[in-house]
């Protein structure tokens, strides 16, 4: 076995429906069997993940009775058992059945907002039933395509109002769980509410239970927006807001690709993987590791194990490369601190009028430090290098 081979102390997880996605898209039906969930769940524990995620509806068909329900879920539960898997993570599907065509916390009817509240309670406890420690809010259509139709700041409020009832409502269950809020621009609605992680941490901080709400971000949506993803995630990191994390691959200006982590943008993968395993220094990121990504239309559903062995060999080997890079001397001579015993004392130890008069009075020879290279031309020549595996 390599060691490149994943194990459940790697703490990958997918979600139900990304392996299980049938490669249906808006031109052509699937194109692979319906895989039933025990099944995925016993194929991803041989393929070494950990745990597997679900939707409310990826496990129990909507209207499912409450005998049906059981039974799926005793079932379930009982493969999650055998295999040693399982559940880090919950959701609700708000957003596949025709009553949330547009939206669901946020619609102007009453009666949708209701049933939103009422199905998402309902798959919380079947979250808490079978263990999951978070709980995912994406705002699937969550957003306008006639942006005439209400007032953006009222559908926050709606959404605030809903995040906060059910914090309370997971409060007074005793269910432990954290919320994570997955931002995306766009699709399926021409505009969503919410579009960054950025706009989600700011909206977080709004929230009467700030504590336990944090962020889910995804690659792809954070690329559809043209941002710097590693920078989205170290924002939410810096503020101990990272408590869950969607990989995929996405090229820039494309619809929601899904692909399989690391086939698209390597050195952004690279920087994402250096960053959650801190071998730069600093916290890393100790949650469930989720592939919120699917094989592509062309396969069967060998592909599709390949895809997802592919997502972790990945992920591991980047972070294989992550420590190289952080080790080699050249790289850390060019980014090491720079020290300057005159200035240090006087920069990050706040504010007073002394430091202020310092600082204004102090002689810089601003040419001559404009004048340094930086030999940043190296240091991504060296990222390639690394990456390319002909050093370290
Ligand atoms: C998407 C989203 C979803 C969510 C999932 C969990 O673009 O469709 O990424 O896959 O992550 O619904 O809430
Ligand atoms: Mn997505
Ligand atoms: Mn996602």
């Amino acid at each position: 076995m390599s060691s490149f081979d994943p194990t459940k102390q790697d703490r990958f997880t997918f979600g139900l429906w990304t392996v299980g996605n049938p490669g249906r898209d808006p031109f052509g039906p699937s194109v692979r069997a319906t895989l039933d969930p025990n099944h995925i769940v016993r194929k991803l524990a041989e393929c070494g993940a950990a745990g597997v995620n679900l939707h409310d509806n990826d496990l129990i068909p909507f209207g499912a009775s409450a005998a049906e329900q059981d039974r799926i879920v005793s079932t379930f539960k009982k493969t999650l058992a055998d295999t040693g898997m399982t559940v880090p993570m919950a959701t609700t599907n708000l957003f596949s059945h025709p009553v949330f065509k547009d939206g669901a916390f946020s619609s102007n009817d009453p009666k949708v907002r209701a049933f939103a509240l009422q199905k998402t309670m309902r798959a919380i406890d079947l979250g808490a039933e079978l263990g999951a420690r978070r709980y995912v809010f994406w705002g699937g259509r969550e957003g306008t395509d006639a942006d005439a139709c209400r007032d953006p700041r009222t559908a926050l409020k709606r959404t605030r109002d809903a995040m906060n009832f059910l914090c309370e409502y997971v409060k007074d269950n005793d269910y432990g769980m954290q919320f994570a809020l997955e931002a995306k621009p766009n699709e399926p609605r021409s505009e969503i509410y919410l579009p960054t992680t950025g706009h989600m941490l700011h909206f977080i901080s709004t929230l009467e239970h700030e504590e336990m709400v944090g962020v889910n971000p995804e690659v792809a949506h954070e690329v559809m927006a043209g941002l710097s993803f590693a920078h989205s995630v170290a924002q939410a990191m810096e503020c101990d807001k990272l408590f869950h994390i969607d990989l995929n691959g996405q090229k820039m200006g494309r619809y929601d690709q899904d692909l399989r982590f690391g086939s698209e943008d390597l050195k952004g993968a690279f920087f994402l993987v250096r960053l959650l395993e801190g071998t730069l220094g600093g916290k890393r990121y100790d949650g469930p590791l989720h592939f919120d990504a699917h094989a592509y239309r062309t396969e069967d559903e060998e592909g599709v194990w390949e895809f997802a062995k592919g997502c972790m060999r990945t992920y591991k080997i980047l972070h294989q490369k992550a420590l190289a890079f952080d080790a080699d001397s050249e790289v850390q001579a060019i980014i090491a601190e720079q020290k300057d015993a005159a200035i240090d004392p006087l920069l990050g130890g706040g504010y007073s009028a002394a430091t202020a008069a310092s600082l204004k009075g102090m002689e810089i020879d601003v040419d001559a430090v404009a004048q340094r290279g930086l030999q940043y031309e190296r240091l991504d020549q060296l990222t390639v290098e690394h990456l390319l595996g002909v050093r370290g």
